[in-house]
C-alpha cells in the first residue's frame, strides 16, 4: 500500500507563505505564521524565509495571483528552499498546481499538523486515530501522488497518464478500504477504553480534565499536582494520549485528573474527528481545568480556539476553572508575579513550574467539588451503624472517623439517600 502525502524525508528548508484577506487582521496573520514556523520546526524542517501575500479574494488556480506566485517561487528558489508551506488550506488541485510550477514539495498547515501527530503517536489508539485522519486527508489528493510519479519517471505522455488514472482508481479503492478497516479497529479500542472508564466510574471519584492550547503547560500542571511523570517538552503536541492520575485535595477528597491532547488554530477537522474518542475524557469529566499560557501575547485567541473545540465536542456547559499558567514569566505591579485568584470567579494565576498559586487552585477545586457533589458532614450515632453500612455500600463515603459519640462521616449524598441521614447532619 502506498502511503501518499507523507512528508518527503529529504525536505529540509522551508519557505512559509501566509495569506491575508481583507477580513484578516495583519497581527493575527503574522502570529499565525510564527506559529506555523514553530510547527514546521517541530518536524525538523528549518524555516529559511517567509512572506505574507495580501489578496482580495482567492484565485481558483493557485489561491494567489500568478504574479505573486512567480515572485514567491523565485525567492524560495533563490534561498535554496525545497518546500513551500502555506498557512491556508489549499485544495488538492491548487496544491498540485503549485508543485508543478515550483518543482518543490508543497504542504499546508493541515499537513504539517498531521505529520507532527504521525511522528508523535505512540499508543495503538493514537496511531489509529492519526492514520485515519491521514487516510481521509489523502483520499482527494491521490492524483497528486501520481503526477509526482509520472514526473519522476520522466514521462508525461498519454499512455502513462492513462496508467496513472487506472492506478488512482485502484488506490482510492484501497484507501477507502483502509479507512473502513481503521474505523473498525478504532471502535474496538474505544470500546475497551469505555469499559475501563466504566470500571473507574464505579469507584465514585470525581474527575477533572485538563484542556487547553498546545504548549500551555497542561502536562506540567498534571505533574505538579499529582507527581506524575508525563513527558513535558517545549514542543507543540508533546501529548497525544490522555494520562489520568489521582490527586488529593486539601480536604482529603480525591480527584482524578486527566491530561489531554492540546489544540491549535486551524486544526485539521479530520484530526478533531479522529481524536473525538480521546477527547471524550473532557466530555465526561465533572470539571474542566482550562490551562492558558499567560506569557503568550495571543492568549485570548488561544482561549477562543479551545472553547470552540470544546463546544464542538459537546463539553461547553461544564464548570470550567480557567488557569492562567506560566505566571512566573508575567510580572505584576510590584514586579513580582501575583499568584492566586484573578479577580474573576473561577479564574486563577499559577505557575506549574514554581508551584505559585497551586494551593489556591486546589482549594477552589475542593470547593467546586463540594458544591457539585453535595459533600456534607454527618455524625451518625454508633447504634445506627446500619446507616454507615448503607452509605458505604452506596460508595458515597469520602472520609470516616470513629469518635466517642458516633461515626463522623464526610460524603457526597445523592438525593435518594438524604432522607436517611438528614437528621444526623452537622
Ligand atoms: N516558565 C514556565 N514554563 C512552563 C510552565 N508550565 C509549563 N512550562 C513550559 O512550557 C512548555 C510546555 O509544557 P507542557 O506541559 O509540555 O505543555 P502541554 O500543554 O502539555 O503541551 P502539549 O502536550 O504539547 O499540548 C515546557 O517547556 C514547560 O517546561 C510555567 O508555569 N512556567
Ligand atoms: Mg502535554
Amino acid at each position: 500500500m502506498i502511503e501518499v502525502r507523507e512528508k518527503p524525508k529529504m525536505v529540509e528548508r522551508a519557505y512559509l507563505v501566509g495569506v491575508q484577506q481583507p477580513a484578516d487582521g495583519e497581527d493575527t496573520i503574522r502570529q499565525l505564521l510564527t506559529e506555523l514556523a514553530e510547527l514546521v520546526n517541530t518536524l525538523g524542517i528549518a524555516v529559511i524565509g517567509s512572506t505574507v501575500a495580501r489578496i482580495r479574494e482567492p484565485a481558483p488556480r493557485l489561491f494567489l495571483g500568478s504574479g505573486k506566485a512567480a515572485d514567491i517561487i523565485a525567492e524560495a528558489k533563490a534561498l535554496g528552499c525545497d518546500c513551500l508551506a502555506f498557512d491556508v488550506e489549499l485544495s488538492p488541485a491548487q496544491q498540485r498546481n503549485w508543485e508543478s510550477e515550483s518543482g518543490v514539495c508543497v504542504i499546508d498547515r493541515q499537513e504539517v499538523i498531521l505529520d507532527i501527530f504521525s511522528e508523535r503517536a505512540r499508543t495503538r489508539e493514537a496511531v489509529l486515530q492519526v492514520a485515519l485522519a491521514r487516510a481521509e486527508h489523502s483520499l482527494p489528493r491521490l492524483k497528486n501522488a501520481w503526477t509526482h510519479l509520472s514526473r519522476q519517471r520522466g514521462g508525461g505522455g498519454v499512455t502513462q497518464r492513462g496508467e496513472g488514472e487506472a492506478q488512482i482508481e485502484l488506490d482510492s479503492r484501497m484507501v477507502r478500504q483502509r479507512i473502513a478497516r481503521l474505523k473498525r479497529e478504532l471502535t474496538d479500542v474505544v470500546r475497551h477504553r469505555d469499559t475501563q472508564r466504566k470500571l473507574r466510574e464505579r469507584v465514585p471519584v470525581p474527575t477533572a480534565a485538563i484542556v487547553g492550547y498546545t504548549n500551555a503547560g497542561k502536562s506540567t500542571l498534571l505533574n505538579a499536582l499529582t507527581g506524575a511523570a508525563v513527558l513535558v517538552e517545549d514542543k507543540l503536541f508533546a501529548t497525544l494520549d490522555p494520562t489520568t492520575r489521582k490527586c488529593a485535595l486539601p480536604s482529603g477528597q480525591k480527584i482524578l485528573l486527566t491530561d489531554t491532547v492540546g489544540f491549535v488554530r486551524r486544526l485539521p477537522h479530520q484530526l478533531v474527528d479522529a481524536f473525538k474518542a480521546t477527547l471524550e475524557e473532557a466530555v465526561v469529566a465533572d470539571i474542566l481545568i482550562h490551562v492558558l499560557d499567560a506569557s503568550n501575547p495571543e492568549v485570548e485567541q488561544h482561549a477562543e480556539t479551545t472553547l470552540a473545540v470544546l463546544k464542538e465536542l459537546g463539553a461547553a456547559d461544564k464548570r470550567v476553572l480557567t488557569v492562567y499558567n506560566k505566571f512566573d514569566r508575567v510580572s505584576g505591579d510590584n514586579g513580582k508575579p501575583a499568584y492566586g485568584t484573578n479577580g474573576k470567579p473561577d479564574t486563577f494565576r499559577v505557575s506549574a513550574v514554581t508551584g505559585g498559586g497551586l494551593p489556591t487552585l486546589l482549594e477552589s477545586l475542593d470547593d467546586v467539588l463540594r458544591e457539585q457533589l453535595n459533600v456534607r458532614e454527618f455524625l451518625i450515632p454508633h447504634e445506627h451503624y446500619e446507616i454507615v453500612a448503607r452509605l458505604h455500600a452506596a460508595g458515597v463515603v469520602r472520609h470516616e472517623r470513629a469518635e466517642d459519640d458516633g461515626i463522623h462521616i464526610v460524603g457526597s449524598i445523592p438525593p435518594r439517600l438524604t432522607g436517611l441521614v438528614e437528621r444526623f447532619a452537622v
